[in-house]
């Protein structure tokens, strides 16, 4: 980032400053109620526009350049609009004049500006915006179109920018509103390349290289792995209408848009004005944008992802929406499973649980964990529900502990039960030695599901030589 072409972007910059200046005498529009945007930390967003006439809108937004976990225990220096991957979103009505202000903090090391694709005419306020830290800029334009559009920098290196986090969305609601809902959220996917792999621990630089070569070492949903996770999941009750205002931010991947468990009753495809009835993945391009509008029925946690899967299982393009509510077995059944009367091929032998197991270094096992495991099955061990199982208290896991270290070892795919919920996933063989493979086994057992440490390294060794299907 240093290579910057700060010489280039100054000379525009005086260029620009002068074109304003003419430009600047335009009146504003007579007569119109000023009303100043509240702008809000995504998922969140501003409230439903009730007014029935056109206002001006003045939006203060500012550029940070703000250093961020991207996962559990790396970090990422982020540029942002208003400090938040996505930015602020901005809410305004057809026909409103937005007086949008863009402060460059003087914290910040870069030029930077905005061009919003809700914006008509050339560069959509690229030139207008563009200032060195320590500068505000002013620019007023029409939304002459009801719609969900991007906003994003368009500071070269575009793609930098971009990919470091300097996109939002502004909502244009049409002149009549939107329809009522309970729940409107705020999400949008980015591409994001780090010089570490994913969840390399520490301060991550940023990989132009990777960046062209269009190989994102994360992909997540508002610029953090577990952003939408855990304790950040979105909610909603059963029979609320839920809609999502969901974009990408890129720089260049595409996201297939999906909810695992809902089907979209309504989706305002590219976030336009045209509506699609029941769609299960909407495809949304860099810098474009959709709404989705659905109903969970049924309770339990549903899943966002980009349905381009590698990089839900393997980038951090997770998220999910946690629906409380009474079970509805009409609509969605707990399911039977019973075990075929003779199966082919006998079960491989267990090897019998240990009677005693000297010292576990249950230490080690947590360090194994937190490396490895965590990854998928979460830190706390609580999985994703469908998509990865609970090791912490996963009857599971519970019924024959030891025999876990063969998952561990091979691998698993296919059809699986815990705690009545269904998986069928794919999880990976871990290169583990009999020593890790021993202490994480132990690990969870001990520290996630009240049991004692079953397995010994020399046991693990044994199990190594039996052969599984
Ligand atoms: C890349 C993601 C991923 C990683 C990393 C991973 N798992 Fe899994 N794991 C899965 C998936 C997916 C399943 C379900 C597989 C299926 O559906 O058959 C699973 C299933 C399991 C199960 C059986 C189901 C249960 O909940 O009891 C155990 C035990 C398990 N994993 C242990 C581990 C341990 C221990 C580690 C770390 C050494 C680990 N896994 C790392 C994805 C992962
Ligand atoms: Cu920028």
């Amino acid at each position: 980032m240093k290579e910057f072409n700060y010489k280039r972007a100054t000379t525009l910059l005086a260029a620009v400053s002068c074109a304003w200046a003419f430009g600047s005498t335009a009146a504003a529009e007579p007569a119109l109620p000023t009303i100043v945007q509240e702008l809000v930390a995504p998922p969140g967003l501003p409230a439903p526009i009730t007014r029935k006439s056109a206002a001006r809108v003045v939006v203060n937004l500012t550029v940070e350049e703000v250093e961020k976990e991207i996962a559990p225990g790396t970090r990422y220096m982020f540029w942002t609009f208003g400090g938040t991957v996505p930015g602020k979103m901005i809410r305004v009505r057809e026909g409103d004049t937005v007086e949008l202000h863009l402060q460059n903090l003087a914290s910040n090391k870069l030029p930077h500006n905005i061009d919003l694709h809700a914006v008509t005419g050339p560069g959509g306020g690229a030139a207008q915006t563009l200032i060195a830290p320590g500068n505000e800029a002013t620019f007023t334009f029409k939304a002459l179109a009801s719609g969900l559009y991007v906003y994003h920098c368009a500071t070269a290196p575009v793609g930098m920018h971009v990919a470091n986090g300097m996109y939002g969305m502004i909502l244009v609601e049409p002149k009549e509103g939107m329809t009522k809902v309970d729940r409107e959220y705020y999400v949008m996917q980015g591409d994001f390349y780090t010089n570490g792999g994913y969840r390399a621990e520490g301060l991550q630089n940023f990989d132009m290289q990777k960046a062209v070569d269009e190989k994102p070492t994360y992909v997540l949903f508002n610029g953090a792995d577990g952003a939408l996770t855990g304790k950040s999941s979105l909610t909603a009750n059963t029979g609320e209408k839920v809609r999502l205002y969901f974009g990408v931010g890129g720089p260049n991947l595409v996201s297939s848009f999906h909810v695992i468990g809902a089907i979209f009753d309504r989706v305002y495809g590219d976030g336009g004005s045209h509506v699609q009835q029941n769609v299960q993945t909407t495809l949304v391009p860099p810098g474009g944008s959709t709404i989705v509008e659905f109903v969970p029925k049924v309770p339990g946690n549903l899943t966002i992802v980009d349905h381009s899967l590698t990089r839900a299982f393997n980038k951090g393009a997770v998220g999910l929406l946690a629906v409380s509510g009474a079970p509805q077995p009409e609509i969605y059944s707990q399911g039977i499973k019973t075990p075929l009367p003779a199966v082919a091929g006998a079960p491989v032998k267990p090897v019998a649980p240990a009677v005693a197991v000297a010292d576990a270094p249950l230490a080690r096992g947590k360090a194994v964990f937190e490396r490895i495991c965590a990854a998928c099955h979460l830190p706390d061990g609580t999985g994703v529900a469908g998509v990865f199982p609970p090791l912490a208290k996963s009857d599971f896991f519970q019924e024959r502990p030891y025999e876990m270290a063969y998952i561990v070892m091979h691998g698993r795919s296919g059809e699986l039960v815990v705690n009545g919920q269904h998986y069928n996933g794919v999880m990976p063989a871990q290169d583990l030695n009999d020593e890790d493979v021993a202490a994480v086994i132990n690990y969870i057992n001990v520290a996630m599901n009240d049991g004692k440490p079953v397995l010994t390294p020399a046991q693990v060794k044994d199990m190594r030589q039996i052969k599984t299907q």
